[in-house]
């Protein structure tokens, strides 16, 4: 008998698998389907690590056995090839990032071939090229078309040294990981997703898929919903305001009558001119008429309604002061709107914007959802033009056409809007804060009497991260906005108003009622600040409280229980109901190089319009500088310049932005099923007869983001009529991360990395992935052992050399075969790798201790060790006389008779505690007893400790010592 080779074995049976396209899923087969996906990797330039190596070895060992239980299987590779770090080395090196890119992928190629996974390596994708990309631009459009992509004002991270946006990662302690200089917020204006009207989905669906609670938790955390109402404290100063009606409109009609009585009751002084022909106006005519009768100062604030809207822009570009705010409803500043009328001619349509920015402290630009007048995209042009704030409302009539319109009242009133979860707590509010980035701090500048202690302030806080600021156990800090504040409505009382940066501008309203008596934070910081802290819940022990109880120190509500107080208050002090999510819409522009360019150009006038589909892919150019410019790389393309002009026209230019990565994996998995289609994203029959992915295997850590986008684009493509499923993967699994020999996670810096090429060259690719497998349960963490690794190694020598005893005239080793065949596959379909190994072992001895073996006893033991060891068990079977492939064969089946009940029952303690029973076949040694004892219910109570000794006190019990 020859030895056992491993390198000659395994490059020989890759090569044969390769020409006989063995592992090719096939469309539209009789057999039934099964999905099988691993998260595709990041081809870095460091190549394969021992953790892809676990999680692709367990989907290969699931793939296989599926293939011989008969499922047309589809199990893919591709890269998730776009990203920083080649970038990175672009800056550093000049090397341009597909050069890298291409290099790593090979090298991962290659590596993954010779683990001897079985892919169907004709489903490769690879999302950096413009094959793959065209479809995330297609999608990226498709999105917009349905309003589902959006355009808005956003913060980010700005790195003045590097002169360049940098991703959150790349901010270690505030400052940029690369030049540690202090890194600044930047407002730009970005592409977003709107995954949040899918919120509730994303939270329901989780109780459709079989998934670990631990990531379903992480997932419900991330949407983060909370059940509340917002509530409107009035501010102390009284305002002018100024009302310009619309077209067929006048003080009397519509919601301006209701809206000054409204106003004038909160001890607003208000005017409302009637503007000159109102049913067939002159704008010209009606502008000219406020400039000569109505007067602007800085306590007005001046709303204007429709056409009245466009008289007070152009009224203010007139006039010589500065006004508090400017309100629109329902604004426009061009004819493209959705009625025809004869003012249109009336006016020259010019606005001198620059001007007219200046004029107001604060602008807001409030857009009713249900407009059937003006479209969406003129509160679009106004923002792009003059900033401000856009606001989204549902008018009570379209276009804000009731005679009262409650929306309109809540948005032009000076107020500081809190969200809250605790209603009921309202009378114990006995100050309020606003997050040192509200907008409300510049507004109110002039009325605020200390407002340079507050800008300091406000600067301080801008360093610090939104977790730094969230702790409860950081100490609180704050300023007074002295000279300003809130009215409690339920107590009647005037609240202090505070800037504190525990209270963050990212979330909800951004500004808080603070009720010390009941909310941990504002305790101390009520403690700190010697502010009123009013009990208004009754119970037992310290403050803060949050148990539930009976309402106190609350006028009409007290003796209430707490939950019925929650609805009662908030009806009583026009509270809003109202659901939020720590979710935000998802941010998709990078200003980056290194991936899919947004496929968006835009006019002369700065407005965007999608690239035509017959354009795409919209390609990445190369003549980019990678050195940051203050601008994102594609803004140094000439290329990209010349083409947008040459296309679009003079004047236009591209968009600059990439798309985020996690785009590009968020609908990969749909790729996989029809991969070049050149029509289609994916042909729908193909995506129906796939989807959805049957067992997705990867990593616990960073997947949040990834599970919660691609879901979104499952449901998204579902409900535009390209999908049929609700959940991308049925089930999902995640591997334990492999710690180096040391105990600790694998990292340069302590030198403790295994080199999956290096094992795989000493000692096989087989010992290598039985290794893995048998380290321990796939979804713990394991360090790393070379010594128990030639444990491996000697079994497959073992099993090699059984094959000197093969005969057809033995007897069969009868139930022994039987309960190893039933194991191994449940164990498989567990994916409990680990223990299968264990019963292969113990049928191993057994066959040792034999004299011969029956051939078709070694047969079976060859198919169950296939998908474990598929080169070692191709080149035995073919030893048998086979010319066909042994993972073309039927997986092994047992007759129930056959199992005989030479078992034994033992106990498992876990340090002196009976803790779970094992049940092993009676031929098992004291090391495959001690495997098969760590079962997940053992490992629970191991809890991750270090085991001292294990015990086999055979046939009764084993005592594991911790
Ligand atoms: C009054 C109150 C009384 C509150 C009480 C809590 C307990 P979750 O559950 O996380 O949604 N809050 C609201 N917006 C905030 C912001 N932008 N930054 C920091 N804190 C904010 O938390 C909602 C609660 O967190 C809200 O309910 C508010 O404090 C605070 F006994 O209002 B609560």
């Amino acid at each position: 008998m020859t030895k056992y080779d491993h390198k000659d074995i395994e490059e020989k049976w890759q090569k044969f698998w390769a020409k006989q396209d063995l592992y090719k899923a096939v469309d539209n087969s009789d057999k039934e389907k099964y999905y099988i996906l691993d998260m595709f990797p990041y081809p870095s330039g460091s190549g394969l690590h021992v953790g892809h190596v676990e999680s692709y070895t367990a989907t290969d060992i699931y793939s296989r056995f599926k293939r011989m239980q008969g499922y047309n299987v589809l199990h893919p590779m591709g890269w998730d090839a776009f990203g920083l770090p080649a970038e990175n080395y672009a800056v550093k090196t000049g090397v341009p990032p597909q050069e890298t890119t291409d290099k790593s992928t090979d090298v991962f190629r290659e590596q993954i071939k010779s683990l001897g996974l079985s892919y169907d390596w004709s489903r490769e994708i690879n999302t950096s090229s413009p094959e793959y990309y065209k479809w995330t631009q297609w999608l990226f459009l498709l999105l917009y078309k349905n309003k589902l992509a959006y355009k808005k004002k956003a913060t980010v991270n700005w790195c003045p040294g590097c002169q360049t946006v940098l991703a959150n990662e790349q901010v270690v302690d505030g400052e940029c990981e690369r030049c540690d200089s202090a890194v600044e917020k930047k407002e730009l204006s970005q592409w977003f997703f709107n995954i949040l009207k899918y919120a509730d989905e994303l939270i329901d669906g989780l109780d459709t898929v079989d998934w670990p609670e631990s990531t379903k938790l992480a997932q419900k955390n991330w949407i983060g919903k909370s059940e509340g109402a917002i509530f409107r404290f009035p501010l102390n100063k009284k305002f002018r305001y100024v009302i310009l009606h619309g077209y067929a409109s006048g003080p009397e009609k519509h919601f301006l009558p209701w809206l000054r009585r409204k106003l004038e009751e909160q001890g607003h002084s208000v005017e409302i001119p009637t503007l000159p022909n109102s049913d067939d106006p002159n704008i010209e005519e009606q502008v000219k008429y406020v400039n000569e009768n109505v007067n602007l100062d800085e306590d007005t604030i001046l709303l204007g309604h429709s056409l009245g809207t466009v008289v007070a822009l152009k009224y203010l570009e007139n006039s010589n002061s500065k006004i508090h705010e400017l309100v629109l409803f329902g604004g426009f500043i061009d004819t493209d709107i959705n009625v025809d009328r004869d003012f249109f001619e009336t006016f020259d349509w010019k606005f001198d914007f620059e001007n007219i920015k200046d004029k107001s402290r604060s602008i807001k630009i409030v857009r009713d959802e249900s407009d059937d007048s003006i479209p969406p995209e003129q509160a679009e042009k106004i923002e792009r033009r003059i900033g401000g704030e856009i606001i989204d409302v549902q008018a009570r009539k379209p276009h804000f056409r009731d005679s009262e319109e409650p929306e309109v009242l809540r948005t032009s009133l000076p107020s500081i809007e809190v969200f809250t979860t605790r209603p009921d707590t309202l009378f114990g509010a006995t100050y309020m804060i606003v997050s040192p980035e509200n907008s409300l701090v510049e507004k109110y500048a002039k009325y605020i009497e200390n407002i340079d202690e507050v800008r300091s302030y406000v600067e301080s806080a801008k360093a610090k991260t939104d977790i730094e600021r969230s702790s409860e156990e950081r100490e609180k800090t704050g300023v007074e906005l002295k000279g300003l504040k809130a009215i409690n409505e339920a107590t009647k009382e005037e609240l202090p108003v505070f800037v504190a940066d525990y209270v963050l501008n990212t979330y909800a309203t951004g500004s808080i009622m603070a009720v010390p008596a009941h909310d941990e934070r504002d305790h101390q910081f009520a403690e700190k600040m010697n502010l009123p802290i009013v009990e208004v819940v009754s119970g037992e022990g310290d403050l803060p409280r949050s148990e539930p109880g009976v309402l106190i120190n609350s006028g009409e509500f007290d003796g209430f229980s707490n939950a019925e107080a929650r609805s009662k208050i908030t009806e009583a002090f026009g509270g809003e109901i109202k659901t939020t999510y720590k979710l935000r819409d998802w941010l998709v522009s990078r200003q980056r190089y290194w991936g899919a360019p947004i496929p968006i150009v835009y006019d002369p006038e700065g407005n965007p319009h999608p690239i035509p589909e017959k354009y795409l892919p919209w390609e990445l150019p190369t003549d980019v500088d990678y050195q940051p410019k203050g601008t994102a790389p594609l803004g140094s393309s000439e290329e990209l310049k010349k083409r947008t002009e040459e296309i679009f026209g003079e004047g236009w230019t591209p968009e600059i932005d990439t798309m985020d990565t996690f785009v590009d994996s968020s609908w990969y998995y749909m790729r996989f099923t029809d991969p070049q289609n050149a029509d289609e994203f994916a042909n729908s029959e193909k995506l129906d007869s796939w989807l959805p992915v049957d067992m997705y295997i990867g990593g616990a850590e960073h997947t949040v983001l990834h599970l919660l986008y691609a879901r979104f684009f499952t449901k998204v493509l579902r409900d535009l009529g390209y999908l049929g499923i609700d959940e991308p993967f049925q089930s999902l699994r995640h591997q334990g991360m492999i710690l180096g020999p040391d105990g600790n996670k694998m990292s340069k810096s302590k030198g403790n990395i295994v080199n999956p090429d290096e094992m795989m060259e000493r000692f096989g690719a087989d010992t290598v992935r039985m290794y893995e497998m048998f380290m321990g349960p796939l979804e713990q963490a394991k360090a790393w052992s070379t010594d128990n690794m030639i444990g491996l190694r000697r079994f497959l020598e073992k099993s090699w050399r059984l094959q000197e005893k093969v005969t057809e005239k033995s007897e069969t080793a009868g139930s022994i075969v039987a309960r190893t065949i039933k194991k191994v596959t449940e164990d498989i379909e567990n994916l409990q790798f680990n223990t299968a190994i264990s019963a292969l072992m113990i049928l191993a001895n057994d066959f040792d201790k034999k004299e011969k073996i029956l051939e078709a006893d070694f047969e079976a033991y060859l198919r169950l060790l296939a998908p474990f060891a598929p080169h070692i068990t191709e080149e035995m079977y073919q030893n048998l006389g086979y010319k066909t492939s042994v993972h073309s064969t039927k997986w092994p089946e047992f007759k129930e008779e056959d199992l005989s009940l030479d078992e034994l029952t033992l106990a498992v303690q876990v340090d002196g505690k009976v803790r779970d029973s094992i049940t092993v076949p009676s031929e098992a040694n004291e090391e495959e007893i001690k495997q098969m004892a760590r079962t997940e219910k053992v490992e629970k109570w191991i809890d991750g400790r270090e085991v001292k000794k294990i015990i086999v006190i055979p046939g009764k019990i084993v005592s594991i010592v911790l």
